[in-house]
């Protein structure tokens, strides 16, 4: 953990408006209440999640693409995916498998970074895409047993836990025509900026923000997924009574990893601990979103901890003509009756059906919270009740 990393080229963050959780590398997320300000997240409240010091590139970066399908390897320069591929924007929730984390936190310790609910944006996003790269080069859906390979994809920088930052998705994902896989270089309408992995990165709809590596350097088809302490040690859901890391190490390899996201909706605004006064109307606003395409269908809302509950009214556009998959989060607002120390909390129901639980199933890596709400009720002298 101790490794002599290189942060000299960190770039500057005074325009950005985030609560930082750890300096290095860095990793910072915005105010509940500025987060849902506007449906797309612009990025001085784009959470930032790094592992490692970050590199400085240009576009003459290379991307190689080997194993599986391939004689030799293929090397594109940034440049060159730039100019010989259509471009294609998609709009995404870009989710932290460990947003909410510090929900979990309360219940027992977990390991990792403690985030609060904002380890989530909605962004824009637009690159090529990765089925039209591969296909460039002869893989496609005609390559056999595609059921059983994997793409993975490995960055540039050396990171605490691993030699670089690595990860993978099953290759029918990223054949997927209608997956929307991208090798992205612009985020919200204009190049990707370090802190979001300059200058290109994989951005994976519906999946956990762990697939989508930044600082992209390398793409292997592969029948196996990524060995990476990231894909096989990390972002997995360990059953609650592993509890040591001692435990961890030995089922690690025996619990899939993460891919797509579950449903999830917070209570942004008003935000965490405000005290509210007797029975007052309040406008409550947050987000929702799930994974896999999958889209909200309702989000309920309650003023006073889960007893009665109303329905919030869903901004939730439809972004992309070509496709049924949501890939956006929905942003809600409603207005409610609110007591004094009663927490007001949200569950979402997405199109599948799946909804929110009041209590979070607590694991030891923290990831995946997505329980009603939980806040510290607090007196006016600040003592928790
Ligand atoms: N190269 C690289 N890619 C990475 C990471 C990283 O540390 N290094 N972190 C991953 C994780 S865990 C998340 S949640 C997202 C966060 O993307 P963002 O920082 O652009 O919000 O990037 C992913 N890709
Ligand atoms: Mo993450």
């Amino acid at each position: 953990m101790s490794k002599q990393l290189d942060y000299s080229y960190e770039p500057s963050r005074q325009d950005l408006k985030l609560e930082i959780r750890k300096d290095k590398p860095f990793n910072a997320e915005p105010t509940p209440p500025d987060l849902v300000k506007a449906y797309i997240t612009p990025l001085e409240h784009f959470f930032c999640r790094s592992h490692g010091p970050l590199p400085k590139l240009d576009d003459h970066h290379v991307i190689s693409i080997q194993g599986i399908g391939l004689e030799t390897a293929q090397q594109f320069t940034v440049e060159q995916l730039k100019q010989q591929f259509k471009k294609k924007t998609i709009v995404m929730a870009m989710q932290c498998a460990g947003n909410r984390r510090d929900g979990l936190h309360k219940v027992k310790d977990t390991k990792g970074v403690i985030w609060g609910p904002g380890a989530i944006g909605n962004g824009s996003y637009a690159g090529c895409r990765l089925k039209d790269v591969l296909g460039s080069i002869g893989i496609n859906c005609q390559l056999p047993d595609i059921g059983s390979l994997h793409v993975a994809f490995e960055s540039v920088e050396q990171c605490e836990e691993d030699r670089c930052y690595g990860s993978s998705i099953p290759l029918s994902k990223a054949l997927d025509e209608f997956g929307d896989v991208l090798l992205a270089y612009e985020m919200n309408d204009a190049p990707l900026t370090q802190d979001h992995g300059a200058p290109i990165r994989v951005v994976v709809p519906g999946y956990i923000g762990a697939r989508s590596v930044k600082f992209l350097k390398s793409i292997i088809i592969q029948n196996q997924e990524s060995s990476s302490y990231f894909q096989q040690r990390d972002y997995k859901i360990l059953p609650s009574h592993i509890e040591t890391e001692q435990q961890a190490a030995e089922y690690w390899c025996k619990v899939p990893s993460i891919g797509e996201f579950n449903v999830q909706s917070y209570v942004c605004d008003p935000a965490d601990g405000q005290v509210e006064s007797n029975c007052r109307q309040a406008r409550v606003s947050g987000y929702a979103l799930s994974g896999g395409g999958r889209g909200i269908q309702r989000v309920d809302v309650s003023g006073d901890d889960g007893k009665t509950w109303k329905e919030a009214i869903l901004y939730q556009p439809k972004t992309d003509s070509t496709t049924t998959n949501m890939w956006g989060w929905c942003l809600w607002t409603v207005e409610i009756n609110v007591k004094r120390n009663t927490r007001i909390v949200s569950r979402a129901v997405d199109t599948s059906g799946n909804i929110q639980q009041e209590y979070p199933v607590w694991n030891y890596r923290g990831v995946m919270n997505n329980s009603w709400r939980t806040i510290d009720r607090r007196d006016k002298n600040n003592a928790v009740l």
